[in-house]
């Protein structure tokens, strides 16, 4: 049965339970999101009925798995409008996803006096492989400073202008800030970083699955994304690249699968996809990635932007009523995608978030994985509440009564 979304939480059997003696109010989205049965059903079904390896068998449920696989591989590339599947490569997430590019692609392009151009507003997995990309190579990280004192003015554009020079020779950065819900404007990031012969990778991990995304319009050449972020198994994500820059990169790692030709000197590669899936895929979740694709897109990714925009408008407008809340990222009445976080005026965010979870509530407190970004905001930490596509407007206002019972706690 399709989706139906006057009915949607029925679809997502973990949050018909009780934390403590509270129904469960799950806002921790911008981690991971939660399954539908839809996807659970699908990993049973693999498992129960044609798991086997792929890409080596001709017994019958081994071409079942690699057709089932492959076939998640073109439900992918259809999900992010890709002219053709051999431009999604499966890892497991995200974070592997931009490791494999700062490995394979900047290792043979980066050289001293180059620079890498990213943003003060990357979690660390769009960071760290870059800080190590160009301490390897000798090339310079420069990046993109973020405006206002509550980072509310988003990234500098115009700084954009002077730091986009012909050095640039790759430029990586967010669609979404999973800290301050900053949405950025990608296509003319990458319009800009083509005139000057950058590359571009989009970190998509909290775009993906929350707003429809199309790389072709976008005109990105690498673009990264987690399963589990939108409605997909943990342990699976993908690596889109262009099919023109895959096919001159080397693989990162090396093995079965993915060679053509191997003697006791050396080996040939296979094309891409195969070329970056060396060893045993992780099948099962890859095709119930595709189960997640046609999930959401039965729902219709621009109903559910404009469902989490709707609670996070509602969620700014009452959070910023409350007294002694600092809320970062855009104002009130600024687009922002569906997360919203905040300082609580002398309260730690461990203690919001281990007071909230004794009301049911289930939010995120820490860095967020943004440290250098935390630090120029003055902060150590924050609480965030990340909505999705099965978050209520009820669920804001028991989010909004706990903060009121913390408040008042540590006020007394
Ligand atoms: N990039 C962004 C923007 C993210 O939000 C995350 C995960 C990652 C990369 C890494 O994704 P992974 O699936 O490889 O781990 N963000 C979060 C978060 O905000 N809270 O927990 C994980």
């Amino acid at each position: 049965m399709p989706p139906d979304w006057s009915n949607v939480r029925a679809d997502f059997p973990i949050l018909h339970q009780n934390v403590g003696r509270h129904p469960l109010v799950y806002l921790d989205n911008g981690a991971t999101s939660q399954k539908p049965r839809q996807v659970i059903q699908s990993l049973v079904n693999y498992y129960e009925r044609d798991n086997s390896n792929v890409h080596r068998g001709l017994h019958a449920l081994s071409m079942r798995a690699t057709d089932a696989y492959e076939g998640a591989r073109g439900r992918l590339a259809k999900f992010i409008n890709a002219a053709d599947p051999a431009e999604i490569i499966f890892t497991r997430g995200t974070t592997e996803s931009i490791n494999v590019i700062a490995r394979s692609w900047a290792h043979a392009h980066l050289k001293p006096g180059d620079v890498v151009l990213t943003t003060e507003i990357e979690h660390h997995s769009n960071l760290v492989p870059w800080q190590q990309a160009a301490q390897a190579s000798g090339a310079t990280l420069k990046y993109v400073p973020l405006l206002g004192a509550d980072g509310e003015g988003g990234l500098d554009l115009a700084a954009l202008d002077t730091l986009l020079t012909p050095q640039v020779k790759l430029f990586a950065f967010t669609h979404m800030s999973n800290t301050l819900g900053t949405i950025n404007p990608v296509a003319e990031f990458c319009r800009r970083a083509k005139a000057v012969g950058a590359v571009t990778v989009i970190d998509a991990a909290q775009s993906i699955g929350h707003v429809p995304l199309d790389v072709r319009a976008i005109d990105c050449d690498f673009l990264a994304f987690s399963g589990h972020k939108m409605c997909g198994p943990t342990g699976i994500g993908v690596l889109y690249g262009r099919r023109a820059l895959l096919e001159k990169l080397a693989p990162d790692e090396t093995g079965g699968g993915m060679v053509v030709s191997v003697t006791y000197e050396g080996a040939t590669w296979k094309p891409a996809p195969e070329r970056f899936e060396a060893g045993t895929p992780n099948v099962a979740d890859a095709i119930a990635l595709g189960v997640a694709c046609d999930y959401l897109d039965s729902l219709g990714r621009e109903k559910i932007a404009a469902h989490d925009t709707q609670l996070v408008n509602l969620a700014m407008e009452k959070l910023s009523a409350l007294p002694g809340i600092r809320i970062i990222g855009p104002r009130v009445g600024q687009p922002r995608s569906g997360l919203v976080s905040f300082a609580f005026e002398g309260v730690h965010a461990h203690d919001v978030v281990t007071f909230a979870d004794q009301d049911g509530v289930a939010l995120r407190g820490g860095h967020h994985c943004n440290q250098p970004l935390m630090r120029k905001l003055g902060l150590t930490s924050t609480t965030r509440a990340s909505f999705y596509l099965y978050n209520t407007p009820e669920e804001i206002d028991r989010l909004v009564a706990s903060l009121q019972k913390i408040q008042k706690f540590f006020a007394g």
